[in-house]
C-alpha cells in the first residue's frame, strides 16, 4: 500500500508555494501593475500629480519620443478637408511617437470655427433616437426622446449655483451610433444597428485616408461624455472583428490626461494631453494596446478655442460642406456644457470588406482590467449595467469620483 505524507520539507514547501500563491493573488488583488500604479499616479487628487512627463503635442515637437508623422497628402483635397471642417492636410501638426508604431496624433487639424458645429453634434444629435444612451438603461423612451430639449433651459445662462437636479445632458454619460456596443457581451451584432452619421463617416473617412488608410468604412461610434471628475478605465478595443482597420479618436471640450500603454499591463505607459480638436489614429500595432483616460483637466489658456470660435465659421460655408451655421442659442448651450465637461468620440470600422459577424457569438472583445468590467462606472444614470467589479479596479471607471 502506498502511503502519501507530507515530509517536513514538502511542508515547508507546500508553505511557501501558499505564500507565493497569496502574494500572487494579492498582486492580482491589488492589481499593481505598472499601468495601474502610473493611471493612480495621474488619478491622484491630493496633492497633484506632477504633470512634467505629460507630453503636449500642441506644443511642437515636445520630447525625444516625438516624431513628426507623415501624411499621404494627395488622398484628400482640400475641397475635401474643408467639407468637414478640416485644414489641408499640408497644415496638418501629425505625430507619431517612439515605441507606438501605427499611433497617429493629429494636433486639432480643424478649421477655426468648425470645432463647435462637432460638439454639437455631440451633444443636441447623436444622442437623439435611435442611437443608444446610458439614460435608456432606466428611463423610457419617452423621457429619453428630447435630451437636448429638455436640458437647454437648464444650460442657458451663467450656472446658477443653486440649481439641485442635473439636466439629462449633464447625465448623459454615453452613446452609441451603428452598431451600438454591447457593454455586457462586449460585441457587436448584426441586428443592432442603426444608420452610421454620414457626416462623421465622412470626417473619419478623410483622416484616415491622409493617414494612408483608404476606404475606411466607419461602422460604429461611441462617444463618452466626461466631467470634470470621470475618468475612463484600463482597456483594449478589440470587439471589433478586423483589427487591420485603424480605429479613431476625437476630443471636444475640456482636455485629459491619455495614457497610451502596451499589449501587456505590465507595460508602462506613456501619457499625453488631448485637448479639443484633438485626433488619434490608433492603428497597426497600435490598434490593440491598453489605454486609459485618468484625469479630465481644464482646457489650458489659449486653447479654448471654442470659447472664442463661437458660433459663426472664419470662411463661408461651401455648398458640398457637411457642417451647419449654428444658432447662438446653440452654441450657448454647447460652450456652456463643454467649460467644465469633455466629450470624446471613438469612431470604429467593425468589420473587413466582405466580412459578416459569425453566428456564434464573437470571442473578440473589448479586454477592460483585471479582466472585469472597468470601462464605465454603473452608479448612476445607469450608465452601465452594474457588474462584478474585482477589488483592483477602485474606480477607475467613468462616473463621479
Ligand atoms: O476618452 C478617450 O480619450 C478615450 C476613449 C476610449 O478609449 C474609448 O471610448 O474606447
Ligand atoms: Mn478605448
Amino acid at each position: 500500500m502506498t502511503r502519501y505524507h507530507v515530509t517536513q520539507t514538502d511542508s515547508r514547501r507546500q508553505a511557501s508555494y501558499v505564500i507565493m500563491a497569496k502574494m500572487a493573488a494579492s498582486m492580482v488583488e491589488s492589481g499593481e501593475d505598472a499601468f495601474r500604479k502610473i493611471f493612480k499616479f495621474y488619478k491622484r487628487r491630493n496633492p497633484p500629480p506632477d504633470f512634467s512627463d505629460v507630453i503636449d503635442f500642441s506644443r511642437g515637437v515636445p520630447s525625444a519620443k516625438v516624431i513628426s508623422a507623415k501624411l499621404d497628402l494627395a488622398a484628400v483635397s482640400d475641397t475635401e478637408a474643408a467639407r468637414v471642417g478640416l485644414q489641408s492636410v499640408r497644415d496638418w501638426r501629425a505625430f507619431s511617437l517612439q515605441g507606438y508604431p501605427g499611433f497617429i496624433f493629429i494636433s486639432n487639424p480643424f478649421l477655426l470655427g468648425s470645432q463647435p458645429f462637432w460638439v454639437r453634434q455631440c451633444l443636441k444629435t447623436y444622442p437623439q433616437k435611435p442611437n443608444v444612451c446610458n439614460l435608456d438603461m432606466h428611463m423610457s423612451p419617452s423621457d429619453t426622446q428630447d435630451i437636448w430639449g429638455k436640458s437647454i433651459h437648464g444650460l442657458s445662462g451663467p450656472p446658477s449655483g443653486k440649481r439641485e437636479s442635473k439636466t439629462l445632458l449633464e447625465r448623459l454619460r454615453w452613446v452609441t451610433l451603428g452598431y451600438h456596443y454591447n457593454w455586457d457581451t462586449k460585441t457587436y451584432s448584426a441586428n443592432h444597428y442603426t444608420p452610421f452619421p454620414d457626416e462623421l463617416h465622412w470626417l473619419s473617412f478623410q483622416i484616415t485616408a491622409a493617414c494612408g488608410f483608404p476606404g475606411f468604412n466607419a461602422e460604429a461610434g461611441i462617444l463618452n461624455y466626461y466631467r470634470s471628475d470621470s475618468c475612463l478605465g484600463i482597456h483594449v478595443d478589440e470587439s471589433e472583428l478586423d483589427h487591420s482597420r485603424p480605429l479613431l479618436s476625437f476630443s471636444f471640450g475640456q482636455s485629459a490626461i491619455f495614457l497610451l500603454g502596451g499589449t501587456c499591463r505590465q507595460d508602462p505607459p506613456t501619457a499625453m494631453y488631448m485637448h479639443s480638436g484633438d485626433v488619434m489614429v490608433m492603428s497597426g500595432q497600435s490598434r490593440l494596446l491598453y489605454h486609459a483616460v485618468p484625469r479630465i483637466i481644464p482646457a489650458p489658456q489659449g486653447h479654448t478655442a471654442l470659447e472664442m470660435e463661437g458660433c459663426s465659421l472664419a470662411s463661408p460655408l461651401q455648398d458640398s460642406t457637411v457642417l451647419e451655421q449654428m444658432s447662438e442659442q446653440d452654441w450657448a448651450v454647447c460652450s456652456r456644457y463643454i467649460q467644465s465637461s469633455r466629450v470624446n468620440v471613438t469612431v470604429r470600422q467593425v468589420l473587413g470588406p466582405g466580412q459578416s459577424f459569425p453566428e456564434t457569438p464573437s470571442q473578440h472583445h473589448r479586454t477592460d482590467a483585471g479582466q472585469t468590467d472597468e470601462y464605465h462606472e454603473g452608479s448612476v444614470d445607469g450608465e452601465r449595467p452594474k457588474r462584478k467589479r474585482s477589488s483592483s479596479c477602485d474606480s477607475i471607471d467613468i462616473g463621479e469620483t
